[in-house]
């Protein structure tokens, strides 16, 4: 079967609900096909069932469907308390409340990252998870919505969508009856398998904003390595810029021969660095910038709507924004990086991290600098939007004026915290080279510039891959970056709905590479909690550290945390090579695990890790009815389906090893990823309910976008049997120096490699 042909049996896409499609005959629905659609000519409805069960899984019957051009809104009904999942990016849970709910999508710069409030990215997609299956909806549409979830006691839940333009382009994904993350391979298979990321990306990272100069720089790499924690990549905010200027380095204070050094100092100890850079470039006619130069030169600056280059308002002051809908903007954008970030003659970046992408502009003298108002400059009489271009003039002597539809002000307001749509933002009215108009096309310009960052970084070094952090998102970036959760505080609650935030990057929206500021972005933390965040963090995919180096507890615990996750780093990466692969999460919620353990519906304050480890943030934790290993004492818990409460110290996080894992390890860590690839394996072997285990390995080279030889192994163990079997064609360089077999009385009476059994 081809890969479309496979794609088309699970993901089912709705026609477009134009007047054409209204009229258009039963859709052709294919006998093999496990969800199917149905509609209902007059008055229009349509709904998608499960071909196996007949259960409705979306319905439109009852709900008129609205399809104007601003304002498009489609409803559908669902079982009472439905489980939904998605809908991101927020920091609500990550089951959703049903009642009285709004999700908003219209990417936002979300200092704080406040609770029900839209934020840095847009996924219109959810899962909806029942004793019965789990299936998928996305809206692929990038226009500002509102979807609202609501339900009266003791009736029917209804999710409705609210959309200001565009189209109705529906996906449905069927799922699966038995597999929750059936439907999380669908979606990736739909919109791109998440990019691979290097091995050291999965290394400690730390980027505090507010470094005076290039010694605070070197200070911070010193210091992390007398206090014996792994640094392996470090990170510099604006503060390097000149003037807060992207692409510029201030000669006084980040001057570039001390700047070069300081990377080759990272790079001479195996370490990395990484560099913002913002995408708004500073509107400096007449000064020799040659970033805002060379875009004027190329025009390809995102314009007003009176034709001239749209000004916003950022940290350097006045800018102009990159069009990435024009064609030159990728050289633009690949001529700056080549320049600016040359390995010989500029900053020789590993990776990158871009910021302010949803774009962000600021508010009216938020800076003290400018007024923002007088930034967009048009002639003094056009306060209103231009008039409809077919308006009809010269008919009998009359002419009439008829407004085009109001991009500034449209009919439906969305619930978008900042206020009005062209609040804090490029305006609506701003136009793209190819005639489109921000208002249509605003939560594609992180994406767009992911793509750009990520073209760039690959033109600069060829063949590696680089690790890009973005703010911003939307449907399928997974593909092309990794991601941050943004400007969180430090509080307990972010630190507990950090995981809400990966669960939904990682098993719904499929963006797995992303982690959330340790120990919090804004605010001032605890000792206590920046201990806890430290080992939370740990198992974040992607763990950064914003902060300053961790103090008392807080030392022990980073240790102790970066100690465990460096020993998995090699099932880690396998987990993300998983999903690279084939979609399955490397990040999932409990019920993917147990799909008919209702308790397990809720919980978002634990997690599984890969396929085998389960972490839990607090105390009190619900242990699934299953054998479990802790793993700091290797020893069996029986998990009885209830919650108990934990023996966590501030130094120590609950984790647990899911019975039915060979689990294969460092033996030790290290100080760096590089030496950590160095260490021998040891293969953890913790039997499940029924006696038996399963897990696997995959190695590569850690660095290359494509490779000559990669090492794919397979553990079983069985009747006190270990089986290893696969291919080797990638050297390791180490051996496998130790096995061990948990919760049984007796040593393993055979090991069987590559076909051959060796007997103990
Ligand atoms: O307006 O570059 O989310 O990580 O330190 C704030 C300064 C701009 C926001 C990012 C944050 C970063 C900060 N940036």
């Amino acid at each position: 079967m081809s890969r479309s042909q496979t794609r088309l049996s699970h993901a089912m896409r709705c026609p477009r609900l134009s007047s054409r499609a209204q009229r258009s005959r039963k859709a052709p629905v294919q006998d093999t096909a496990e969800i199917q659609f149905n509609y209902t000519e007059s008055p229009f409805s349509f709904s998608i069932f499960r071909t196996n069960t007949s259960e409705v899984l979306f319905s439109t019957a009852s709900h008129p469907i609205i399809f104007e051009d601003q304002y498009l809104r489609l409803q559908t009904t669902l079982p009472e308390n439905a489980n939904i999942y998605g809908l991101g990016e927020h920091t609500n849970s990550f089951r959703l409340d049903n009642h009285n709910t709004t999700l908003t999508m219209f990417n936002r710069d979300a200092y704080g990252v406040p609770n029900t409030t839209n934020l840095y990215g847009s996924h219109p997609i959810y899962q909806e998870h029942r004793e019965t299956g789990t299936h998928g909806v996305l809206l692929l549409n990038s226009n500002g919505m509102d979807i609202k979830l609501n339900q009266t006691d003791g009736e029917a839940s209804t999710l409705e969508y609210n959309v200001v333009g565009g189209i109705l382009d529906l996906y449905f994904f069927s799922g699966s009856e038995t597999d929750p993350a059936a439907v999380a391979r669908q979606y990736a298979e739909l919109v791109g398998l998440p990019v691979e990321m290097p091995y050291w990306g999965y290394g400690l990272h730390n980027c505090r904003y507010g470094y005076t100069d290039f010694v605070d720089v070197a200070d911070v790499i010193v210091n992390y390595s007398v206090a014996g924690i792994p640094l392996e990549t470090m990170w510099t905010d604006i503060d390097y810029m000149y003037k807060r200027q992207t692409f510029s380095l201030d000669p006084d204070y980040f001057p570039l021969d001390r700047m070069q050094e300081v990377i080759d100092y990272l790079h001479a100890h195996e370490q990395q660095y990484i560099l913002m850079t913002d995408p708004a470039v500073a509107y400096a006619p007449n000064s020799s910038y040659e970033a805002y130069d060379r875009g004027v030169e190329m025009d390809v600056f995102l314009k007003g709507d009176n034709g001239s280059d749209f000004l916003g308002l950022v940290w350097p002051g006045v800018t102009v924004y990159p069009d990435w809908f024009n064609a030159k903007a990728q050289e633009y954008w690949t001529y700056m990086y080549s320049k600016f970030y040359d390995p010989e003659t500029g900053l020789d970046i590993d990776g990158a991290w871009i910021d302010m992408n949803e774009p962000a502009s600021v508010s009216k003298n938020y800076l003290g600098l400018i007024d923002a108002d007088s930034c967009f400059r048009l002639p003094p009489n056009r306060t209103t939007s231009a008039p409809d271009h077919d308006a009809v003039i010269f008919d009998n002597a009359t002419v009439s004026r008829r407004e085009k539809r109001d991009i500034m002000n449209p009919p439906y307001s969305i619930d978008n915290a900042a206020g009005s749509l062209s609040s804090k933002t490029a305006f609506m009215n701003s136009v793209h080279a190819n005639g489109l108009l921000e208002y249509n096309t605003h939560n594609l310009f992180g994406a767009m510039m992911n793509n750009a960052t990520r073209q760039a970084m690959l033109a600069r070094r060829p063949g590696l891959r680089p690790l890009i952090i973005t703010r911003s998102t939307f449907v399928g970036s997974g593909a092309l970056v990794g991601k941050w959760l943004g400007d969180n505080l430090s509080t307990w609650v972010h630190y507990r709905n950090s995981i809400a935030g990966i669960l939904g990057m990682a098993s719904v929206y499929q963006v797995p590479m992303v982690g959330a500021d340790i120990c919090g972005f804004g605010g001032n933390t605890t000792e206590t909690l920046c201990a806890r965040w430290a080992m939370l963090g740990a198992f974040y995919p992607f763990m950064r550290n914003p902060g300053v180096l961790p103090v008392g507890h807080g030392t022990e615990a980073a240790k102790n945390a970066i100690d465990t996750r460096y020993r998995l780093l090699d099932y880690i990466y396998t987990a993300m090579h998983k999903q690279h692969v084939d979609g399955t999460p490397l990040i999932h919620p409990l019920w993917h695990a147990y799909p008919k353990d209702v308790n397990t519906y809720p919980i978002d304050t634990q997690f599984l890790f890969g396929p085998s480890i389960m972490n839990s943030t607090t105390v009190t934790a619900y242990l699934p009815d299953d054998v479990l290993y802790d793993w700091s004492t290797l020893t069996v818990v029986q998990g009885q389906g209830m919650n108990v409460t934990l023996n966590a110290s501030f130094t120590e996080i609950p984790v647990h090893i899911r019975g039915g894992a060979v689990l294969p390890v460092r033996v030790s860590s290290a100080m760096t990823t590089a030496e950590l690839r160095r260490q021998d394996f040891e293969l953890i072997v913790a039997p499940g309910q029924d006696g038996t285990a399963s897990g696997s390995l995959y190695v590569d080279d850690g660095v290359s976008v494509e490779q000559d030889a990669t090492t794919e192994v397979e553990f079983g163990y069985a009747d006190g049997t270990l089986t290893v079997d696969g291919k080797f064609d990638y050297d390791v360089g180490v051996q496998v120096a130790r096995v061990r077999v948990l919760g049984v009385g007796q040593e393993p009476c055979a090991v069987t490699l590559d076909g051959e059994t060796w007997t103990a």
